[in-house]
């Protein structure tokens, strides 16, 4: 989509440090981390929100992804997050999952 940063991410149209990358996912360092391992995981189609991801193939790759960056950055201990809409903090309208990770979390999130 147009003006979308996280399609350009996916199309290699501005840099970002690419830790995964399957056929229709890829995971990137987040540019500005709230914790010592920050990445969002994106389906590399363009979906606003979890709200408009129909497709249950592709969330399971999503999660897959999850499972295999973590796996391969030998991270054992993280929190995952989809912010879904405005009030819930989601800056961003391309679905991306956080993954959280190297600092204790709080519980419940603010
Ligand atoms: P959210 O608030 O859930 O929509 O999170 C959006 C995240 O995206 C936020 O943590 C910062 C990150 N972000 C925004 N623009 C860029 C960018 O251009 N590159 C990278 N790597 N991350 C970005």
């Amino acid at each position: 989509m147009e003006d979308c940063i996280f399609c350009k991410i996916a199309n290699k149209e501005i840099p970002a440090k690419l830790v995964y990358e399957g056929e229709n996912v890829v995971g990137f360092r987040d540019i500005n981390p709230q914790a010592p391992t920050h990445i969002l995981v994106i389906p590399k189609k363009h979906y606003a929100s979890l709200n408009e991801l129909d497709d249950v193939s592709l969330m399971g790759e999503l999660l897959n992804a999850v499972r295999e960056i973590t796996k391969k950055l030998e991270i054992q201990s993280y929190r995952t997050v989809i912010n879904t809409g405005k009030d819930a903090g989601q800056e961003v309208f391309h679905i991306h999952i956080h993954i959280l990770a190297g600092r204790d979390m709080k519980w419940p999130p603010g």
